[in-house]
């Protein structure tokens, strides 16, 4: 490739200046990225694209012609609809296992912070617990806090698997949106079983409706949301901190030339954090010194980073196709991961400098990595051990092959709902205000991924520009929030970008027309904030006017987001067609069927600016039928 190939390349991929200064370095280079792979992959198989084939059973794999035909049937028998809604449900509770899972390990280690076991460990947030234990029923008047943490636990672990029937924090919505899932008989009863179930219903010679798939589907999706996801956030705010306005840095030049660069990657905040205050110890530092470095640099990733950057004020280097970025820089001396969204080939990139990749859940063990299990009892020091490894390693840098892009990007995040809240004095009602005035047209939550069938961030950025400029409030989350934060759209200077009565609100208050919210699980925050507006209002979810987007999602845990928020009455554009079109049946429920129950659906459009022409649009229908 000539420098300009190399050059137009690189701006084809990603939308981030830093970005593209290390996707130039590795074409140069010759390292292998995201993009290569997904070249390489193509082209994909259409079928897969459609979602009419099927792996489930040892007689198939089958493949439907989705235009009738001879094979329009499976050998078990399973039509197009049942396929594909099959395949659904299947990402859908994957997704949502993800979240849940991620959820009950912060609930574990409050458990085990409250019976003394958790190393390093506190209860932060006293006043958020309080209030949790009041909705768990749990007596708090006169009593110590790691009892109550501990009854709250055993209280929100006990909903993974509950006989109660019924999810405490699922009551925090509106009474008329639970009354629509209870008539629809989709209000989750447990958090475990919704997921049981589904991996029931996909066996074969189970569920055969595509329409009784698709409702256990938005159940399954209601036990992640308000359930495990939800657990995942407040337990979090709990040990680590309810998230207030701060401001920090982000994109790759938040990376170090002479500090050792330790990344923190991957979704849950349990070691994570616990490194961040370890490595305040002044023994590190001396001993980095000792190497020749002058310090430790943390920066986070992906949602790890999210959680960092919202309660502690980490540099967040990027987002989901960073990753790789980072260690092209060749200044990473350590990339420690959990979970979620670590590409299985991070070793070998890691192999082409002298990063060091540390593998640390149980469940996520990645081969050419060095496994360092991470368990409550041991955190501090594994977190320790950690970072001496990546210390020892500043040596093996090769100054010939570093370039850390300059100049990082100022962002403003930790916009919990509490914090919201508080900065409107306590009440929702000076937002109403401005909703019902027009000043703000409405809200909208974009969230989710990168992926190669777009431009890295392009999505994201433009929708959310696009928005803001229509004076509609942006509130994010995930890679939707680290894409925007490194276009400089989460500081309250890009006020100016935004329509004149939106910059007039986001003056007032100081803060920026786009929102951080956290990580993906926060999106549970999300829910929050629609849910409280919506009982000041008087009103269900599905009645505000509000909506959703994932212009660039990839993961399986945005299905299930993506199915929350349409659930919870929330209209929510894909940027990225599902892999439901082989069945019509399928698709025109999800994008048209399901207003009838949620009074919300799905809509799939690849461009950005189409996508706010349709958010607008719901957001005017619904402000109609308000009369506003
Ligand atoms: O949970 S937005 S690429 S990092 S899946 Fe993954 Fe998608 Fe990023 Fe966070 Ni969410």
């Amino acid at each position: 490739m000539t420098d300009q190939e190399i050059r137009a390349e690189a701006e084809r991929r990603a939308s981030d200046r830093t970005d593209q200064e290390i996707i130039r370095k590795t074409l140069d280079e010759g390292v292998q990225t995201v993009w290569d792979r997904f070249a390489l992959q193509q082209p994909q198989c259409g079928f897969g694209q459609l979602g009419v084939c099927c792996n489930n059973c040892a007689m198939g794999p089958c493949r439907i012609d989705p235009f009738g035909g001879k094979t329009s049937l499976g050998v078990c028998g399973a039509n197009v609809d049942t396929i594909v809604a099959r395949n659904l449900l299947d990402d859908l509770s994957v997704g949502a296992a993800a979240h849940s899972d991620h959820g009950r390990e912060v609930v574990q280690v409050l458990l085990e912070t409250a019976e003394g076991h958790g190393q390093g460990y506190q209860i932060k947030d006293v006043e958020k617990l309080h209030r949790l234990a009041t909705e768990y029923g749990i007596q708090t008047d006169g009593r110590a806090t790691n009892d109550i943490a501990k009854d709250l636990a055993l209280g929100i672990l006990e909903e993974y698997g509950t006989i109660k029937n019924r999810i405490q924090l699922a009551e925090r919505a509106p009474e008329q949106t639970k009354e629509i899932w209870r008539k629809t008989g989709i209000m989750p009863r447990s958090i475990d079983r919704e997921i049981v179930e589904a991996m029931h219903r996909i066996h074969m010679g189970v569920d055969a409706d595509y329409v009784n798939l698709l409702l256990h589907a938005m159940r399954t999706s209601l036990s992640d949301g308000w359930g495990g996801s939800m657990a995942a956030t407040e337990c979090s705010d709990i040990l680590f901190g309810t998230p207030t306005p701060l401001t920090s840095i982000t994109n790759l030049a938040t990376l170090s030339r002479d500090r050792v660069n330790i990344v923190l990657h991957g979704h849950n905040p349990l070691l994570s954090q616990m490194i961040v205050n370890v490595a305040e110890d002044p023994e590190l530092k001396r001993m980095a010194e000792e190497k020749g470095a002058k310090g430790i640099n943390l920066v986070g990733m992906c949602c790890t980073g999210n959680e960092l950057l919202m309660r502690s004020g980490i540099p967040l280097a990027g987002s989901f196709f960073d990753q790789e970025l980072a260690i092209a820089t060749g200044a990473v001396e350590a990339m420690v991961v959990d979970y979620q969204c670590i590409y299985h080939s991070i070793p070998l990139t890691a192999g082409c400098y002298h990063t060091k990749v540390f593998t640390t859940s149980t469940k996520g063990k990645i081969s050419g990595t060095i496994y360092k299990e991470f368990k409550p009892e041991n955190a501090r020091d594994t977190a320790h051990e950690i970072i001496k490894l990546a210390i020892e390693n500043f040596p093996n840098r090769n100054p010939d092959r570093v370039r850390i892009p300059e100049r990082p990007m100022k962002v403003m995040a930790g916009f919990s709902e509490e914090t919201i809240r508080k900065a409107l004095g306590g009440t929702y009602k000076p937002l109403i205000d401005a909703i019902v005035a027009g000043t703000i047209r409405g809200c909208v939550g974009i969230v989710g991924c990168n992926n190669p069938r777009i431009k890295q961030d392009y999505g994201h950025i433009t929708l959310a520009k696009e928005l803001i400029k229509r004076n509609i409030l942006v509130v994010e989350t995930g890679c939707s929030a680290i894409a925007c934060g490194k276009a400089g759209l989460l500081v309250p200077e890009a006020a100016d970008l935004a329509g004149e009565g939106l910059a007039s609100v986001c003056r007032l208050l100081g803060i920026p027309p786009v929102l951080h919210m956290g990580s993906c699980v926060d999106c549970s925050r999300i829910l929050v904030l629609a849910a409280n507006i919506a009982k000041e209002l008087g009103v269900g979810i599905g009645d505000l006017p509000i909506g959703g987007a994932a212009p660039e999602w990839y993961s399986q845990k945005a299905i299930s987001i993506g199915t929350y928020f349409v659930s919870s009455g929330v209209y929510t554009v894909l940027g990225i067609p599902p892999k439901i079109f082989g069945s019509s049946n399928v698709l025109n429920l999800l994008a048209d069927g399901v207003k009838g129950i949620t009074n919300s659906a799905f809509a799939v459009e690849p461009d950005p600016l189409k996508t706010a022409d349709l958010l607008e649009a719901e957001i005017n229908r619904k402000r109609k039928a308000l009369n506003i």
